[in-house]
């Protein structure tokens, strides 16, 4: 669990679970399916990443690296998509959406966790977003007064100004991807999800990296399990509601 104790107070107040989020974030969508899973009411609190709605002082008085999701629980801040997934299958046990094998499950989140800066942030933007996604000089002061955090700081400065990523940059973070789903491709053998016959919270982790690893164009075809594992989980009214409902194809960002 990773709380916060936000400096913009006027969360503290909130009664019941309101949602910061981000319409085309892999991470927000983890948390809206997870809360859809459960059957919860949430407010929710868009941030529209491409217009910069996160690098504002009241929002990184809430979330202090400015990135969503950002979950406010009756006036607890809670920060980083995995830690909030499992977070609120604790908290709200029914469903529940946690394996057997805990450990195993757990491990899954952990990695998706693990892969986000190295792999995940830079396929993204090397593929789709930094182009959109160009800071002013004053947006950049803005974000450089803001962020306190230096692997963020080190990332976003590769595509800061005139700078684009370096192609070892994308060349790293594709092979870390391949590796990981050449893992995931290998354990979907013969299961329907990552962790047998129950959908977890591991799929949901990584439900929301197919999605936008496979709009950035990553190349599925030799991974038949993970396209099977796909279509079963675009059935769910979670993923309908959860992802497409927020961004119908990640291609078209
Ligand atoms: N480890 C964090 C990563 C959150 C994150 O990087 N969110 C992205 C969207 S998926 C974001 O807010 N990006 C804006 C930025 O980097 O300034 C989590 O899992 O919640």
């Amino acid at each position: 669990m990773v709380v916060i104790v936000p400096t913009n107070k006027s969360v503290t107040e909130f009664e019941g679970l309101h949602l910061y989020h981000g319409a085309i974030s892999n991470c927000s969508m983890r948390v809206r399916i997870t809360l859809i899973e459960k059957g919860l009411d949430w407010e929710s609190h868009p941030l529209d990443l491409l217009k910069k709605e996160n690098i504002t002082d009241e929002y990184f008085g809430i979330n202090p690296n400015g990135l969503v999701p950002t979950l406010v629980d009756n006036g607890v801040v809670h920060i980083e998509s995995n830690d909030i997934i499992d977070y609120l299958d604790e908290t709200y046990p029914e469903p529940s959406l946690r394996a057997e094998n805990n450990d195993e499950m757990m491990e899954w989140l952990h990695l998706a966790a693990a892969i986000h800066v190295p792999a995940c942030k830079p396929y993204v933007y090397a593929t789709k977003i930094a182009p959109k996604i160009k800071k002013t000089k004053k947006e950049q002061e803005k974000y450089d007064t803001l962020q306190k955090n230096q692997e963020l700081k080190d990332f976003h400065s590769k595509h800061a100004g005139d700078k684009s990523f370096q192609t070892s940059d994308f060349d790293k973070a594709k092979a870390i991807l391949a590796a990981c789903f050449t893992k995931l491709e290998v354990t979907l053998e013969g299961r329907e999800w990552i962790m047998g016959d129950k959908f977890t919270l591991a799929d949901i982790s990584w439900i929301p990296l197919f999605f936008v690893i496979d709009g950035c164009g990553f190349d599925f075809g030799s991974y038949p399990n993970i396209r099977r594992w796909a279509t079963t989980f675009k059935a769910k009214k979670s993923y309908q509601e959860g992802v497409l409902k927020w961004c119908p194809d990640f291609s078209q960002v």
